[in-house]
C-alpha cells in the first residue's frame, strides 16, 4: 500500500524524482524544470531536506566575518546593480589603503576569521593597489583568511597586469589571497548577459576563472541571481554549467542563490512590473538549488538578502549555512536591502538552535573552530 508521502509526490507528479532523490541519482534538467514548476513549496522542501540531511547532517554552518566593499566605481554599470557608479557620480568612493587599513583595525577585538572583499570593476585603480590592499589586511590582521574578487575582478586584474588569470592569481595568493567569492556569476546565459551586464566577463569566462583558480588549490563559491527576467530554463541551464565544472574541479565551497533587489536599478526602471522576491520563491531557489547540485557540499541562505527569518526557515529547505556577522554590505543595501547589516554570532546561534539545527562556527574552508566561552 502507498505510504502517504508516497501518494502526495503521485498527486504532484514527483514520483520519479522523489525515488531518484532517495537513491542519490542525479536529477536532469527536465526534472530541475518539474522541480522549479512544483507548486506544492512543502514538497520541493522534503526531498531538500533528505539531501541536506545527508549530506551535513543537523549542521549549520555560519561564520565570523567582515564585508569590505573597497569601491563602488564600475565601468560594468549593469542594469541589476544599484552599488556600481561612475566615477563622476556624487555616490562614487574609493577606500585608500589607509582607510582599508583602519577599516580592519577597527574590528581587531572580534574573533573575525575571514575577511570578504568585493568592489566594482574601477577604471584606473593601479594594479598595485590590489595587491597593496591583501598585505595590508594581512598585516593589520595577520592569519585571517582572505576571500577576495569575485571572478569578474579577477578576470580584469588579469588584464590589469598583463598576466594570464593564472599568473595573476598567483600572484595575488603570493599576496595574500586565501579564496575567492562567489559574486560576479549572475546568470550565465548569453541572453541574459547581454540584455542585463553586456559589458560583464562573460559566463564562460567567470567559469574559466574557477577552473583555473580551482586548478591552483583556490576555493572558490558560485552564485545565481535570480528573481529579474531570466527564465527557469536559464536558471536550470546555469546550475547545469556549475554542477559540470564542479564534476571537473571539485573546488566550489558553496552556492549561494540571490535575491535580485530592484531598487535604485535601471532593470526596474525599465521594467516596472519587477518587484522584490517572494518567500516562496527564495525558498524554492535554495531547495532547487540544493537538489540539483548533487555535487556541492554546502548551500547558502544569505540572510542579508533574504532577511533573518526567512534565512532561518531556509535551514529546513536545502540551506545548511547562514553565511556570518557582516556588518556592513553595500551590494544590497544600495537596491534597498532592509535586513540590519550586522548580526551578532550569539543572533545566529539562537536563529539556527531555534530551527532545531546545530550550529557550528566555520572558517572559510568549513573547518569547524573550536566554540568560545
Ligand atoms: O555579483 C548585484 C549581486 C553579487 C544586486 O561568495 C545583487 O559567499 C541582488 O556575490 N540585488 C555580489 N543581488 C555579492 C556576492 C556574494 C554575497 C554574499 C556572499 C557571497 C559568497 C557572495 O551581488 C553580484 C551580483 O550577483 N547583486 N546587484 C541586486 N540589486
Amino acid at each position: 500500500m502507498p505510504t502517504m508521502m508516497e501518494k502526495l509526490f503521485a498527486k504532484a507528479d514527483l514520483a520519479d524524482i522523489a525515488v531518484k532523490v532517495a537513491s542519490g541519482e542525479r536529477l536532469s534538467r527536465e526534472d530541475g524544470l518539474r522541480l522549479y514548476r512544483c507548486p506544492d513549496l512543502l514538497l520541493l522542501g522534503y526531498l531538500a531536506n533528505i539531501v541536506r540531511e545527508r549530506k551535513n547532517a543537523d549542521k549549520a554552518f555560519f561564520i565570523y566575518n567582515q564585508h569590505l566593499n573597497y569601491s563602488n566605481i564600475c565601468t560594468n554599470l549593469c542594469k541589476f546593480c544599484a552599488f556600481g557608479k561612475e566615477r563622476e557620480s556624487d555616490q562614487a568612493y574609493e577606500m585608500s589603503i589607509p582607510q582599508i587599513r583602519e577599516k580592519i583595525r577597527a574590528r581587531l577585538a572580534e574573533p573575525i576569521s575571514e575577511i570578504h572583499v568585493v568592489g566594482g570593476i574601477h577604471p584606473d585603480l593601479p594594479y598595485s593597489y590590489y595587491l597593496e590592499m591583501l598585505r595590508a589586511i594581512k598585516e593589520e590582521r595577520p592569519g585571517v583568511h582572505i576571500q577576495a574578487f569575485t571572478g569578474v575582478e579577477i578576470a580584469h586584474l588579469a588584464e590589469l597586469s598583463g598576466q594570464s588569470v593564472k599568473e595573476c592569481l598567483q600572484e595575488l595568493q603570493a599576496a595574500g589571497l586565501d579564496s575567492i567569492p562567489g559574486g560576479g556569476a549572475e546568470v550565465f546565459s548569453p541572453r541574459i548577459r547581454q540584455l542585463t551586464c553586456e559589458k560583464k566577463l562573460s559566463g564562460e569566462g567567470w567559469l574559466e576563472v574557477a577552473r583555473t583558480a580551482h586548478g591552483l588549490g583556490l576555493r572558490s563559491n558560485a552564485t545565481m541571481l535570480y528573481g529579474h527576467i531570466e527564465t527557469l530554463e536559464e536558471r536550470v541551464d546555469h546550475l547545469l554549467m556549475l554542477r559540470q565544472t564542479q564534476d571537473e574541479t571539485g573546488g566550489f565551497l558553496t552556492f549561494i542563490p540571490l535575491a535580485f533587489h530592484p531598487r535604485n536599478t535601471e532593470l526596474s526602471t525599465t521594467n516596472p512590473g519587477l518587484s522584490r522576491t517572494s518567500g516562496v520563491e527564495d525558498l524554492r531557489n535554495i531547495a532547487v538549488a540544493r537538489l540539483l547540485l548533487d555535487n556541492f557540499d554546502h548551500i547558502k541562505a544569505y540572510w542579508v538578502m533574504i532577511g533573518p527569518k526567512l534565512a532561518q526557515v531556509a535551514l529546513s529547505f536545502g540551506a545548511d549555512d547562514l553565511d556570518g556577522t557582516i556588518k556592513e554590505e553595500l551590494i544590497t543595501k544600495m537596491a534597498g536591502g532592509e535586513a540590519e547589516q550586522a548580526m551578532a554570532d550569539s543572533e545566529l546561534i539562537r536563529l539556527i538552535k531555534e530551527a532545531g539545527r546545530l550550529p557550528v562556527e566555520r572558517d572559510t574552508l568549513y573547518e569547524k573552530l573550536t566554540p568560545r566561552a
